[in-house]
């Protein structure tokens, strides 16, 4: 019954930060990879490994019968997806199940609601979060378009229903281009995801964007684990987060923590997830949700000092939440840099060997990664070969202390993107917290101008 072997169903640091978690809790690893990935630290540290493919993700990490053969063969009863690649595929999370392994995720009709955005929003709605201003569910028509425009008031945003990560996402300024927009949301959308149902928002301006992590045990108990600020953004990928919001108070945090956490022991969701909001002028506004752990979770881990991986494996097992929410403190400030090998003013990727490497070390600072030196980066993955997470009794105390982990890590031999955040360590705006999802974007065009 008890989860005694984890198939790791992933890659790099995520990979890495699991097995570390099962280890700790006596729990043997099966480390499944690429042929790309045969060197990978996480590969050597899993009591089992089996190569599932080659380089290219659709034939390894997405190979579904691949891995659930893997899982067979070494006789693993329970699967962590990690994140990304099939952490948020319904299909396979019920594949897994079929096959009398746990899956360490959430029910898989959880992942399908909050996978369809229309039905996310409806579901939220429904459970009293409080939702961005639009369309009630799908708009099938221009005149429905026209009239949510109308009420909402311009500018409003198309989205599609199987977008996130900002795909198939068109503003609509005024009535006039409202036809023409929503033809190339649609055109997008369809292209993307084989889907061209969109719905309408009112579109916010200016605003943060803030994330609660929350955890259920899938039997009507959950709880919130505080707030993060992902703001910091390029192209939909972040660069820097941090916990606490600087603009949230406790009370606040309490306020929407409860309501967050209401609303998943009310749906019976079980293990990790994150509801996603815009904030604006002290206002929050839901977007999405996502039913996976996240990159940036060390930092909620930092100020609250529970293990989320941990935690997932404790509920897939059965088990009860290890913390009770008045148990739960949030105590001081973490901050994640994630650390990509990319150029850091061109972005460009900068895969290659690593010639030497030093990693930050120190009180209160924590690195995830799979490097060391020797190690070839492939090229064939995302750039995120590590992630900085530093904590400080305050935000100003683990920002300094921030400032010196970055200075003491070295990697050598790709080019990498510890400059670009000792630079926005110096920004005015980054030391007092004063930024929205424009600020990353309007910052680098401004300095490459
Ligand atoms: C929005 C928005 C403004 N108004 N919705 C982008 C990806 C998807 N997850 C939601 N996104 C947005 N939705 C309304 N009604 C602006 C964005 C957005 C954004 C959101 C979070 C973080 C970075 C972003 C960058 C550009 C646009």
């Amino acid at each position: 019954m008890a989860i005694r072997r984890i198939l790791i169903a992933n890659r790099g640091e995520i990979a890495l930060r699991i097995h570390r978690a099962a280890h700790e809790m006596g729990i043997e690893t099966v480390a499944v990879h690429s042929t790309a990935d045969a060197d990978a630290m996480h590969v050597r540290l899993a009591d089992h490994a089996v190569c599932i493919g080659p380089p290219s993700a659709t034939d390894s990490y997405l190979n579904v019968a691949a891995i659930i053969s893997a899982a067979e063969v070494t006789d693993a009863d329970a699967i962590h997806p990690g994140y990304g690649f099939l952490s948020e595929n319904a299909k396979f999370a019920e594949i897994v199940e079929a096959h009398d392994i746990a899956w360490i995720g959430p029910k898989p009709e959880h992942i399908r609601t909050m996978g369809d955005k229309v039905e996310a929003k409806r579901t939220a709605g429904k459970l009293g979060l409080p939702l961005v201003p639009g369309s009630d569910g799908a708009v099938e028509t221009f005149d429905e378009a026209r009239k949510v425009a109308a009420e909402c008031g311009y500018p409003v945003l198309a989205k599609a229903a199987s977008g996130g990560g900002g795909r198939g996402m068109k503003v609509i300024q005024h009535e006039g281009e409202l036809e023409s927009q929503i033809s190339q949301a649609k055109a997008e959308a369809k292209a993307a995801f084989g889907d061209d149902t969109i719905y309408i928002e009112k579109y916010l301006g200016n605003p943060r964007h803030i994330e609660f992590q929350v955890f259920g045990d899938g039997k009507g108990n959950a709880i919130h684990l505080g707030e993060r600020d992902c703001s910091l953004q390029r192209r939909h990928q972040k660069v820097l987060e941090e916990a606490p919001s600087p603009v949230i108070s406790a009370e606040e945090r309490e306020r929407m923590g409860m309501i967050c956490a209401n609303a998943m022991a009310d749906m019976g969701y079980r293990g990790a997830g994150t509801i996603e909001f815009l904030w604006e002028d002290g206002e929050f506004y839901f977007i999405e949700m996502n039913t996976r752990l996240q990159v940036e979770h060390p930092v909620t881990e930092a100020i609250t000092g529970v293990d989320l991986v941990r935690e997932q494996i404790r509920i897939a097992d059965g088990k009860p939440l290890s913390v009770k929410q008045e148990e739960l403190v949030f105590s001081g400030h973490a901050i994640e840099c994630r650390i990509n090998a990319e150029d850091a003013f061109t972005f460009a990727p900068s895969p290659g060997k690593i010639t030497y490497y030093h990693p930050a070390g120190g009180m209160h600072v924590r690195v995830d990664s799979g490097l060391y030196a020797g190690y070839s980066i492939p090229p064939y993955y995302d750039s995120m070969i590590a992630k900085l997470i530093v904590y400080g009794r305050n935000r100003e105390g683990c920002i300094m202390r921030l400032r010196r982990a970055l200075e003491e890590m070295v990697v050598e031999g790709v080019k990498t993107s510890i400059p670009l955040h000792q630079e926005l360590l110096k920004q005015d705006d980054v030391l007092h917290g004063d930024y929205s999802i424009k600020w990353l974007e309007e910052w680098l065009a401004e300095r490459n101008a």
